[in-house]
């Protein structure tokens, strides 16, 4: 009663009057050695941020050597030169789709790994957004596109918003076009100088003062600790190249970004998630400005983001990218959701072999009911054997939906290993990087099992998969037994795709020849159905008294399995604490808490157990964006706020491919 009066009474009223009160309230400041440096609209960051980021950048050429490939767009001033000269404008496209129609590929022939012709129905074909067929279809269709566009909410926003309305400019035509310079420059001016907190002094680290700001925690994540004294550390660049064992010179090295941009639609749905926020910094043309500074600074080689609005993908963020020297390809989710997963890669160092975009509802699956998707995509290093599969996702929020969770995350395994197998099969290694926000936490079932490879699941109450939250003391709990997906999926419990004759010999029961051998009966003696007692069960001494034996229950788990696998060695870039702080890292932050949901895996060496001769190949890092604590965040307004775009924050790591053993499978 008492926890009720406080849910539903006290907790939304704490809300409004928190509300109230950051109206007049000053924000707070920040101190940095004393000196007040912030006032919650970011930290001032000196020339050694610029200095950082350049260095970063610039490291891969140094490193390298020079590379044919590697033009001058490649380093932040290049890109500027090309993204601000002529006044360069980019018409928008308005097409719901476009087909990638020339993205066939000689060395797809030439490693036979031929574009599947594949009917499997809920993966769709390729969809790619080449500069070319973008500004193709724009170009064909500009009369309704015009149109189209001059009505949407979102050109609206662009002309009504000061800042926002040099950026929406009209062309000799007549047609409206996106003026990506304007946008970019205009970005510069705003009220975030610089965007990265890079530390101004020599330290990695400062002490910031600030007062503690309290939010309500009705969370799905554990409650942040209350602290006075907040050390805060900004994102800076950390290294592991020392670590390296390959040499520069030997090695295909490239950045790779995963991002949840939090779809404008999902935020406006969600509004409780986002009362500590300031009004305009959830404003989207303020949000979208941010986020493609953001990818502008960095220029990752490759960039995975999720809930990505399909109109503002199509309008917006595909133009600009394309403009930026990537190819996109973008997954809307089924249903009514608007958003979804894009990955875009740098067509000057990839070209694509293969894509497959994956849609997790199965009609013909009561469990996979949901509207998640992924993308899985093959791409050649243009100075590398070996090809590199990208997986993006974003699996299931719910919670308590572990189940689905581990499904869906078995049909991307699944189609990983394909491309995998696909390679092998042309005598080549792939090496993998799957990134996503996977709405679970470090070292939950589910991201142990991405890590090790395994997951004996016997029992496991579907809530506890994600690590989400605590549900324990509910009284009825889902809980997880084989089989955990229908075998009509047709995916193994080793998540791969069953073979024919795997598919054929499926099931304890042949339905055609209905043989019940004693070994099928026998399994099925301590399955959870059988070990219910009737209530008006007579009582036999010895016979009907019987209790199942542990061990006997333990067999029956392993006869039956019982345990996910998956064989593609995967480690996680970030790590649980921060290195530095030996704080929690969080990737996303809202009203109801923070928690790190949102991974780079990337495939390692496989370190050989006894007697097992070393696997070769594997990725290396040699560095990533640190992340920041929950402490960190709140000290800056919590998330999104004038740096920090969305309610995620992006992940970025820089990963080696050695070419020396790239032939070898
Ligand atoms: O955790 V997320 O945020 O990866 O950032 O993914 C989902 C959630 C996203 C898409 O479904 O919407 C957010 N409480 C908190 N967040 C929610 C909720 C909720 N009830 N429902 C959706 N989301």
């Amino acid at each position: 009663m008492i926890a009720s009066v406080m849910l539903y009474g006290l907790y939304p009223l704490s809300r409004f009057i928190g509300r109230l009160a950051g109206l007049w309230r000053k924000a707070p400041c920040v101190y940095v050695n004393g000196k007040e440096v912030w006032d919650g609209g970011g930290a001032v960051s000196g020339p050694q941020q610029t200095g950082l980021s350049l260095q970063w950048l610039s490291a891969g050429d140094t490193d390298t050597g020079p590379d044919p490939d590697h033009t001058d767009t490649e380093s932040p001033q290049g890109a500027l030169e090309v993204l601000n000269s002529d006044l360069k404008t980019l018409q928008i496209s308005c097409m719901d789709t476009c087909v990638n129609e020339g993205s066939a590929d000689d060395g797809k022939a030439a490693l036979g790994l031929e574009e599947e012709t594949d009917d499997r129905d809920p993966v769709m074909n390729e969809s790619v957004f080449t500069r070319t067929e973008c500004e193709r279809r724009s170009d064909m269709d500009q009369h309704g596109c015009d149109e189209r566009m001059m009505d949407s909410p979102v050109s609206d926003m662009f002309l009504g918003s000061g800042s926002g309305r040099e950026a929406l400019v009209h062309a000799g035509s007549g047609s409206a076009v996106f003026d990506l310079a304007a946008l970019l420059a205009d970005s510069q001016t705003a009220a975030d100088p610089l965007g990265w907190h890079f530390p101004s002094g020599l330290g990695l680290s400062q002490t910031c003062y600030c007062p503690y700001v309290q939010f309500p925690a009705g969370s799905y994540y554990p409650a942040f600790q209350h602290s006075d004294s907040i050390e805060v550390t900004w994102r800076v660049w950390e290294e592991f190249s020392e670590s390296a064992c390959v040499d520069a010179a030997d090695a295909f090295d490239f950045s790779v970004m995963s991002y949840n941009i939090l779809a404008q639609d999902l935020l406006e749905a969600n509004p409780d998630l986002y009362t500590h926020c300031p009004e305009e910094v959830l404003a989207w043309d303020v949000r979208l400005r941010a986020i493609l500074k953001e990818l502008q600074t960095w220029q990752p080689d490759i960039i995975c983001l999720q809930e990505v609005q399909e109109d503002h993908f199509h309008q917006q963020m595909c133009p600009v990218l394309t403009e930026m020297g990537y190819s996109c390809i973008y997954k809307r989710r089924t249903g009514p959701k608007t958003d979804g997963c894009a990955v875009c890669y740098r067509s000057e160092r990839f070209t694509q072999l293969s894509v497959r975009l994956l849609e997790f509802r199965r009609p013909d699956c009561e469990l996979l009911d949901r509207d998640n998707v992924a993308i899985v995509l093959l791409l050649q290093p243009r100075s590398a054997l070996s090809p590199v599969c990208v997986a993006n996702t974003h699996l299931l929020f719910n919670p308590r939906r572990g189940d689905v969770k581990l499904a869906q995350l078995a049909i991307v395994l699944a189609e990983i290993d394909v491309m995998v197998q696909n390679c092998r099969s042309a005598g080549r290694r792939c090496e993998v990087v799957f990134c996503g926000d996977l709405n679970a936490l470090p070292s939950s079932p589910l991201w142990r099992f991405i890590s090790s490879g395994q997951l004996y699941y016997y029992g496991l109450p579907a809530w506890m998969v994600s690590g989400q939250t605590d549900l324990s003391h509910r009284v009825h709990h889902a809980r997880l037994f084989a089989p955990l997906w229908p075998s009509s999926l047709g995916v193994t419990d080793r998540c791969q795709y069953k073979s024919e004759s795997q598919t054929a010999a499926s099931g304890i029961f042949p339905v055609d020849n209905r043989r019940y051998s004693h070994e099928s009966m026998l399994k099925l003696r301590y399955c959870p159905a059988a070990c219910v007692r009737p209530a008006d069960l007579e009582l036999i001494p010895g016979v009907t008294d019987k209790t199942p034996d542990p061990e006997d229950m333990d067999m029956f788990s392993r006869r039956f399995g019982h345990t996910l696998h998956h064989s593609l060695s995967l480690t996680s870039a970030y790590s649980e604490v921060r290195p530095d702080t030996h704080t929690p890292a969080v990737s996303t932050l809202n009203s109801d808490g923070a928690a790190m949901v949102d991974y780079i895996f990337y495939s390692t060496r496989r370190s050989g157990s006894a007697g097992e001769e070393e696997s070769a190949g594997g990725l290396q890092m040699l560095g990533r964006l640190s992340l920041l604590s929950e402490a960190d965040l709140w000290s800056m307004k919590g998330l999104p706020n004038h740096t920090f775009p969305s309610d995620h924050l992006s992940l970025l790591v820089k990963l080696r491919l050695s070419h020396s053993d790239s032939h070898r499978v």
